[in-house]
């Protein structure tokens, strides 16, 4: 085989920090080239990054540039993923395609995931997990981002799975493919828009050193085996209104399939619908949501980073 550049280019910064076992949180950039409106999207992607430093860790926000998977976006990078409307969504299976035709794309969780810990980060921080849709059992749409996380040991944290899904059957899928889920400072699944699913967690972790016990704990069983999902609800006063949800995600997800949306369209389609129809109300939760994601991430970065 001829030589080629590597596929996978850390940042100048990440890899210094991941090489002296400083603390680091891997950002994934779907969120904002597909789930966010521009131009607000690249202010939260610089929002996001700044929040990480802020918190005494080195951002890595991830995407796949010219045929390149760069962990550890510059500042042009950066902009690039938000204001391109022409980027593809790129899944984990996805990424393979998009080195071999030197093709441009943000990455889900799923592609996220997989890159950041190929880079050595241990933790990475999201807004809400994909999932099993509400119409699985016709369509059997379930997102590519839970195969992924059964297969790498990395510990996410996030607002729950996104509320626009099956949250039941994917909190079952969760358990069948043995990802750790524990609650943060809850004892119900968060609700991605909502501080809460309904739904109880078996496990709940009041601190970022709890945190990184837990991941320390994994790693000496062997048992890092899948992902460790940190469940850390939007704070109450942020969180969508529930019964204003709930009336506009049926309305939702009605127009989509009038509409006939499906495959990758599915999501960016409805978390665009939820925000056009709450006025920017799900947006500022779903912000909320990620900011707290971000913060704790950064916290148990620092811990897990002083534990190793
Ligand atoms: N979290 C958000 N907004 C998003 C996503 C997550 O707050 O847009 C993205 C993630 O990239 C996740 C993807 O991996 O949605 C799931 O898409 P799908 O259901 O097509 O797998
Ligand atoms: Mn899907």
């Amino acid at each position: 085989m001829p030589s080629s550049p590597a596929p996978i280019r850390l940042s100048d910064e990440v890899r210094k920090a991941v090489e002296r076992g400083r603390p680091v949180v891997a950002l994934e950039s779907t969120i904002i080239s597909h789930g966010l409106p521009r131009p607000r999207n690249l202010e939260v992607a610089r929002e996001l990054e700044a929040a990480v430093r802020a918190g005494g860790a080195v951002p890595a926000t991830i995407a796949v540039l010219d045929g390149v998977a760069r962990v550890g976006l510059g500042k042009d990078e950066l902009e690039r993923v938000a204001n391109d409307e022409s980027l593809r969504k790129l899944g984990f299976r996805d990424l393979a395609p998009a080195v071999a035709l030197g093709a441009s794309g943000a990455t889900t969780v799923s592609a996220t995931a997989f890159l950041a810990h190929s880079a050595g980060i241990a933790v990475f921080a999201t807004g809400g997990l994909g999932g099993v849709h509400r119409d699985w059992t016709t369509l059997q749409d379930e997102s590519a981002d839970l195969g992924l996380l059964a297969r790498v040991p990395i510990t996410v944290v996030c607002a729950g799975v996104k509320s626009i899904l099956d949250v039941p059957a994917t909190l079952q899928r969760l358990e069948t493919l043995n990802v750790g889920v524990v609650g943060y400072r809850t004892t119900e699944f968060p609700g991605f828009y909502l501080r809460s699913s309904g739904l109880p967690v078996d496990w709940t972790l009041d601190t970022p050193e709890q945190v990184a016990e837990l991941m320390r704990a994994r790693w000496q069983l062997n048992a890092d085996l899948t992902a460790l999902v940190v469940g850390n609800p939007v704070p109450e006063a942020e969180q969508l209104d529930p019964e204003l949800h709930d009336r506009v995600l049926a309305k939702a997800l009605r127009a989509a399939e009038r509409q006939g949306i499906t495959g990758q369209a599915v999501t960016p389609f409805l978390l665009g619908y939820l925000v056009k129809h709450t006025d920017g109300a799900s947006l500022e939760a779903n912000l909320a949501a990620v900011r707290g994601n971000v913060a704790l991430a950064a916290k148990i970065a620092r811990s897990h980073a002083a534990l190793s």
